[in-house]
């Protein structure tokens, strides 16, 4: 296998995500024909244990950039929480999987906003440029948004399409064989503070009940205590929802 790019970073903020992109490339062999180091962010301490010294290395995309241009001849970024400065991106091939569907709701948690403001979401592989969850399009695949849907249960959604699709592509990506396309829109993009913005539900604002429940759906994620109103005694309470579709009793 005589593979184009040899000596590979996965950067990423997200152990599980590291270690099932670690068992994609390990049941494909290909870390037979190419070295993958892997990475997570400084203000990240994650353990990766499928890697012999099980602490990730942790680097500053933004620090030392000669020496990671000169060391890796391509990045992936696998939910790393750092924005990749401009020399980055134009010296050395990046590549970001993104839980999202671009050009829609770029940013942060892409879902969350697409849960409220309909825009699809999904999974997208795509080379970095020098702008957020932008650039060439290499694969993407929408997942759907069901009526009972919370944000974690679209999110594992999106997590098995990006497995899937980067399972799909990364042969080719590593011979450098692969097509790209461009998107005509820029899209829209979300911050964190635009998160924590929708976080707050007002409770003298008067919302449709599509627009309370999605909100409220687009916020429900396991234990994360994200919605939240303040009472009248000045304490914060956190609200979270469950959704359960009627069981269909065939007769
Ligand atoms: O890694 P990630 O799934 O994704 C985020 C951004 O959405 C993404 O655009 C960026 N490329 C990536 C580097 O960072 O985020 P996470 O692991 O912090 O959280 C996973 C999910 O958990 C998130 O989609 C929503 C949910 N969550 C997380 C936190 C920390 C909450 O609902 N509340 C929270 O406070």
């Amino acid at each position: 296998m005589n593979l184009f790019y040899k000596n590979n970073l996965i950067i990423g903020d997200n152990s599980n995500l590291l270690k099932k992109i670690f068992d994609i490339l390990e049941k494909k062999h290909l870390n037979q024909y190419a070295e993958f180091s892997y990475a997570c962010s400084p203000q990240t301490d994650i353990e990766l244990p499928f890697i012999s010294d099980f602490k990730c290395n942790q680097i500053d995309v933004n620090k030392d950039i000669k020496t990671l241009v000169d060391k890796f001849d391509l990045i992936i970024s696998a939910h790393c929480k750092q924005i990749f400065p401009a020399e980055l991106v134009t010296e050395v091939k990046c590549i970001n999987i993104h839980p999202g569907f671009n050009p829609y709701n770029r940013g942060w948690y892409p879902h969350v906003f697409s849960i409220i403001n309909k825009f699809p979401t999904g999974a997208t592989i795509h080379e970095m440029d020098q702008k957020v969850d932008h650039g060439s399009i290499i694969i993407q695949r929408q997942v759907e948004i069901f009526s009972y849907d919370t944000s974690d249960t679209v999110y594992k959604r999106i997590l098995d399409a990006e497995l899937d699709i980067f399972s799909e592509v990364i042969e080719k990506i590593l011979y450098n064989d692969y097509h790209t396309y461009t998107l005509e829109e820029e899209g829209n993009i979300n911050k964190k503070k635009d998160f924590q913005k929708i976080r707050q539900i007002k409770l003298e604002k008067v919302y449709s009940g599509r627009e309370i429940i999605d909100l409220l759906r687009a916020l429900t994620h396991g234990d994360y205590q994200n919605a939240y109103f303040i009472d009248d005694e000045n304490n914060k309470i956190f609200i979270r929802l469950t959704l359960e579709p009627e069981e269909i009793v065939k007769e």
